[in-house]
């Protein structure tokens, strides 16, 4: 499983998955999960509106993910993830690890091949971007060394993330090379 960093903005990502910061009402917000809304169309609303009235009437747990199609990005789905909220008093980082783990099934479970995660939680919600990018790694590699131990393949053999600012990029470069 290739991990690549991009920086950009995720809307324009041409993967299978792309997964939104969201929040648990499902219905919309600011930062990436704005941004998704508007490039997806009013379809994308809809959609999760149809979730709340059916599967997900309390909304979506924090560290859960739920999928619906990504109608006008030129990814096929969205993966929704709810990530913990520091200012809220969500220090957990089993909460964070959560939201790339099960986004990650569920993608598998969709057969998806390529995958786009933001920085979930490091913005509006308040993580550490350190912190973010640590717990976004050993997520996925701990994804990908369960599939090898069970000798099973992965249909999902590409994970970006995908990450706004140069500084966010710098961040993640560092936790990968195992740096200060
Ligand atoms: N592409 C990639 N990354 C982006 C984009 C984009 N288009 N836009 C912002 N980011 P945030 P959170 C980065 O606040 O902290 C929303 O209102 C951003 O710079 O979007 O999980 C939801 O509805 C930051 O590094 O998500 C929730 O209420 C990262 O994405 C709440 O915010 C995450 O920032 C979720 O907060």
């Amino acid at each position: 499983m290739r991990i690549e960093l991009v920086q950009g903005d995720i809307t324009t990502r041409a993967v299978d998955v792309i997964v939104n910061a969201a929040n648990s009402s499902l219905l919309g917000g600011g930062g990436v999960d704005g941004a998704i809304h508007r490039a997806a169309g009013p379809e994308l609303l809809a959609a999760c509106r149809e979730l709340r009235r059916t599967d997900l009437p309390d909304g979506l747990p924090v560290g859960a993910a739920v999928a619906t199609p990504g109608f006008r990005l030129p990814a096929r789905w969205v993966i929704h993830t709810v990530g913990p909220n520091r200012h809220a008093g969500q220090t957990d980082p089993a909460l964070l690890a959560s939201c790339f783990r099960e986004s990650l099934e569920l993608a598998e479970s969709l057969g998806a091949q390529s995958v786009a995660f933001p920085a979930v939680s490091a913005g509006v919600y308040g993580w550490d971007a350190r912190e973010v990018a640590e717990t976004a790694f050993d997520a996925v590699t701990t994804f990908a060394a369960s599939f090898e131990e069970s000798g099973e393949d992965t249909a999902v053999d590409l994970v970006e993330f995908v990450l706004f600012s140069s500084e966010m990029v710098d961040v993640f470069r560092q936790v990968r090379e195992g740096g200060p």
